[in-house]
């Protein structure tokens, strides 16, 4: 039944409906495949979707010219009326505070740069800020004094209205013909695999929580972080990673002097975004190198996602009011709200992968966004099909690695990466 080679009729599963998953079913839906199914253990927008956030930032300037390229290609889509009414071009600002260690600022030069040598960004889109005058002077909502503060603005960037877009993308899959199964009925738990076939063993779908067997000719990986859970061999070159996230509640006046804010990316602090247009929330973000969650089962030694996000690290709810203090000191007598870490599935040097699984026919996996595959949405799908459609994966930094290769020390990145369980939570001990 599995063959390499897809047709159009041939039955596709996906497994998870979050950012790859659901740009997946849409792609191959537009594309004239007919028989298509998407898992998931719950509704879109899944709580274990890392895309199920208010906002994610949309920008194309990467240190590395690849991905400024499909960057690119997803803002000129997110541009385009089927996208749009989930973009918020506000901009970009990206900065470093007074006591920024020295990566922090390379990263900023070096992401800088990367906008200037790239013919396809407007021109005129980008603008250094050397101080905190620079800064008012293009968002004079910030009241913070934000010493030290330095940087540039990118105006050809913004961010997605995450959960409205994936809720959308599963709207059109819908209309596609795209079927979902969801709950105990979607919970994929096993992998099936049938007799080898030229050494290969062949995947002939999944098995659920509630017991059924969902058989498909091609079955599609696409778990973000908890990718380890049904496939643990990833869990050498996919490491589950957490972020805090948390929010402000504003009031309609004060919203509506912080509307039309550019999203502002403190690289040693945090970022935040303008206010939520219904429910006035802004949603803030403390940088750092992540969290793990270290466990050792039968089959691996690997971080997967906590039962539970609810909650953050102090020292992030620190950061975050740091942050706010700086920047907008207006708010610093609220309360944090809605607080809760967010999984990412992170690889060494931060590529995806999107590859057939070695050793087995009718199995391709799409992970490791590495905490920076939201904006990607409208295009990642494309990618995945054409590996679907190609006998093995011609971008040789998307294939599946055997040993984990690449640097931990992720360039955008400061601090340190600790484990979850030894890091005390506001309010508790542990996380767990
Ligand atoms: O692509 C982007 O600019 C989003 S990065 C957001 C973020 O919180 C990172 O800052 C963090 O380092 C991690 O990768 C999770 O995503």
């Amino acid at each position: 039944m599995a063959s390499t080679l897809p047709t159009k009729d041939h039955s596709i599963l996906i497994v998870g409906a979050g950012v790859f998953g659901l740009s997946t079913a849409l792609h191959v839906a537009q594309d004239g495949y007919t028989n298509i199914t998407v898992l998931d253990r719950e509704p879109v927008p899944s709580p274990y979707s890392a895309g199920n956030d208010i906002n994610k930032i949309v920008r194309a300037e990467y240190e590395d010219p690849f991905y400024t390229a499909l960057a690119l290609d997803a803002i000129k889509e997110w541009e385009t009326p089927f996208w749009s009414n989930f973009y918020r071009p506000t901009g970009y600002l990206l900065t470093t505070s007074l006591n920024a260690p020295q990566k922090a600022r390379d990263t900023i030069k070096k992401s800088f740069s990367s906008i200037g040598d790239h013919p396809s960004f407007p021109s005129g889109s980008f603008s250094a800020v050397d101080n905190a005058n620079d800064i008012k002077r293009y968002l004079p909502m910030l009241e913070g004094q934000m010493d030290g503060w330095s940087g540039y603005l990118n105006r050809y960037a913004g961010y997605a209205r995450a959960a409205k877009a994936l809720e959308y993308a599963a709207k059109r899959c819908l209309e596609l013909g795209v079927r979902f199964v969801t709950g105990d009925d979607g919970y994929a738990v096993e992998i099936l695999f049938e007799s080898a076939d030229k050494g290969k063993k062949v995947c002939v779908g999944v098995k659920t929580a509630n017991g059924d067997i969902h058989k498909a000719a091609h079955t599609i990986l696409a778990l973000g972080a908890h990718i380890g859970t049904l496939l643990p061999e990833i869990s050498q070159q996919v490491t589950a990673k957490s972020w805090a996230v948390a929010h402000l509640q504003l009031s309609p006046e004060e919203a509506a002097v912080m509307k039309g804010c550019p999203v502002v990316n403190c690289r040693d602090l945090g970022f935040f975004f303008e206010p939520d247009e219904d429910t006035g929330l802004i949603k803030l973000s403390a940088n750092g190198a992540g969290y793990t969650n270290n466990i050792t089962t039968s089959e691996a030694q690997a971080s997967l996602p906590t039962a539970s996000n609810d909650g953050i690290p102090t020292e992030d709810e620190d950061l975050i009011k740091r942050l706010i203090q700086q920047a907008m000191p207006q708010f610093s007598g609220k309360e944090l709200v809605k607080k809760f870490i967010c999984w990412c599935a992170d690889t060494p040097g931060s590529d995806y992968i999107i590859d057939h699984v070695p050793g087995t026919m009718g199995l391709l996996v799409v992970a490791g966004d590495s905490g920076h595959g939201f904006k990607m949405l409208p295009v990642a799908g494309k990618w995945v099909k054409k590996a679907l459609e190609d006998d093995e994966q011609i971008i040789e930094r998307w294939r599946w690695k055997d040993k984990k290769s690449g640097s931990d020390n992720i360039s955008w990145r400061v601090g340190k990466v600790k484990d979850i369980k030894e890091v005390e939570f506001s309010g508790l001990k542990s996380r767990i």
